[in-house]
Order: structure tokens, then sequence, then C-alpha cells
């Protein structure tokens, strides 16, 4: 059987634009598959969220493994595990990796900040980057743990979003290619695409870049493809429209004297039956109960 990682190493190799989306939890990630994505994200930020904690290194590696594993489980499009700063040192990158391979993960993502990191987004947050060479280390560290060359390690670096500018930003995403990282994911808090285009324009290997839009949403596929831009990574936006939704329904709930009274739209039973495979475990029983007959134990 094909690996998910090769699967998603032939489609950053064969696509224009490889589309992901980000996933909290297995069923989520089942949407995202059911949405005719290529991959999931596996988003730090959303798992955290999910347990009501913040996106900054609070949760181990082994918590954020189990949802990954949750996702591989349920899926069948590859899954890409967002994996922060890497949960410590080489030596604990190296442990992840083949905790993350053995899962059946695609593909892994660490980014250039000391631990623990805070989610780039956060307005007057902590963005303090690691030193070139320390991060260079990690990645020779993931190289040298995997035991598949299809698994996918993605170097991301956080130079823009530290303010660090962009010859600094070129220069580490340069350095983490020569370490051998397969793609470099390139980040930005700004609220247009400008400075990624920048990067993009000066970035002179074929090594493919990702891209995570959600601070400048209204970029379109069109012009990621013509920057040469591999992957759109769009992190968050299924969490937020079930925070969202959950809490419109919720509040509205807490007021209603009855559960048909709400406005907001909610999925049927049946829909959920669908995803979390009711239908197939009734006729799994059907089989089982057809087998039992013909053996003679029960009429
Ligand atoms: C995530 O989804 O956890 C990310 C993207 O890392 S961001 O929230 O923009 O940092
Ligand atoms: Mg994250």
């Amino acid at each position: 059987m094909t690996s998910q990682a090769k699967i998603l190493k032939e489609k950053i190799e064969r696509s224009s634009l490889v589309k992901v989306a980000g996933a909290f939890d297995a069923l989520s990630a089942k949407l995202v598959e059911i949405a005719g994505f290529d991959a999931v994200w596996a988003s730090s930020f959303g798992i955290s969220a999910t347990h009501a904690l913040p996106d900054a290194g609070i949760m181990t590696m082994t918590e954020f493994l189990n949802v990954s594993s949750s996702m591989v489980e349920s899926c069948k499009i590859p899954i890409i595990a967002d994996c922060d700063t890497g949960f410590g040192g080489p030596s604990n990158v190296s442990h992840m990796i083949k905790k993350y391979e053995g899962a059946g993960i695609a593909a892994v993502s660490i980014e250039d900040k000391t631990f623990p990191k805070q989610n780039s987004l956060l307005e007057d947050s902590t963005q303090e980057l690691l030193s070139e060479k320390d991060f260079v280390a990690k990645i020779i560290a993931a190289k040298n743990a995997r035991s598949d060359s299809n698994f996918l390690i993605f170097a991301r670096t956080e130079a823009l979003i530290a303010g660090k500018g962009m010859d600094e930003a070129i220069k580490r995403a340069s350095a983490y290619d020569d370490a051998g990282a397969d793609a470099i994911i390139i980040h930005s808090k700004q609220k247009d695409p400008t400075e990624i285009f920048e990067f993009v324009n000066k970035w002179e290997s074929t090594k493919p870049i990702i891209v995570i839009p959600t601070s400048y949403p209204s970029v379109t596929t069109d012009e990621l493809i013509s920057h040469r831009i591999k992957m759109v990574i769009y992190a968050n936006q299924s969490l937020r429209a079930s925070f969202v939704s959950i809490s419109k329904t919720l509040n509205e709930l807490v007021k209603a004297k009855s559960g048909d009274q709400i406005t907001t739209e909610l999925s049927t039973m049946e829909d959920i039956f669908k995803v979390q495979q009711m239908y197939k475990l009734k006729s799994e029983e059907k089989s089982i109960e057809d087998h039992l007959k013909k053996l003679g134990y029960i009429n």
C-alpha cells in the first residue's frame, strides 16, 4: 500500500497548488477530507484550543500525537502534523519523528522559535527565534531519524513574524533548505501578501514554499499559483466556524423553551452517523449475523 507520505510527496510534485485545511480532532479532519482537500493540517492552535488551553507549547508531544493519530485512523488523506518547535532539542525531535512516522503521519512541521512558543498571530506576543545553527541541528536530527525518505519534514521560519526582516527570512529558509528540509513554510502576520510575494520572488531554490494565509485571507489561489507557491494551509477556518456555530446555537438554546426554537442550522443525526461509520458497523453486524445463520447458530 502506498504510504500517505508518498501520496503527499507526489501531490506536491504534481499539483500546481496543494490545498490543505486545518483540523482539531478526527471528526473535523474527516470533514476536511469530505470537502475535497488534499491533506489535513493537525493545527497546534486548533488542538490546544479544543483542550481550552493556550497555543503556547503547553500540551505534550504525546497529547498532540494522540490527536494526530486519531486523524490518521479515520482519514484517507495525508495528515500534516504541526509540531511547533519540535518539543525540545534535536534528541526530542529525533524521538518525535520516530513516533509521528510510526503513527502513519505524512509530514511534520517544525518552526524556528524558542520553546515555549506562542501563537504567531497573537498581538503583543513573545516571538523569539532560535539561532539558525540550533534549528539546523533539529532539521538534521529529523532527517536522520526518519526511516522512509518520503516522510516529509517542513521547516517553518518565523523570521517575518518575529520582525527580523526579509534578508533574515531568506537566509534562514536557505539554510533550512541546505540542511535538507523538504519544504519551507513562510509565515506572515501582515494583512496583505506583499511580504510573502517578496519572499517568493527572492527565493531561488526549487524547494516548495508553503503559506498559511490567515492574516491575509483575500489572497487568491490564482495569485498563489502565479507566485509558484506549492501549498496553501487554511489553518483554522474549521475551528473558527465551529466556535461561532456552537456559541450561537447554545446562546439561543439556553433561552429557548424547546429545542426546536433555535434558528441556527443543525446537521441531522444521519449526517453524523455516516461520518462516524454507524452504517458501516450495521452492515458488518449484518454480515456476522448472516455467517452465524449459515453455520446454524441462529435461524
Ligand atoms: C496553527 O494552526 O497552529 C498554526 C498556524 O501554527 S498559526 O496559528 O497562524 O500560527
Ligand atoms: Mg501551530
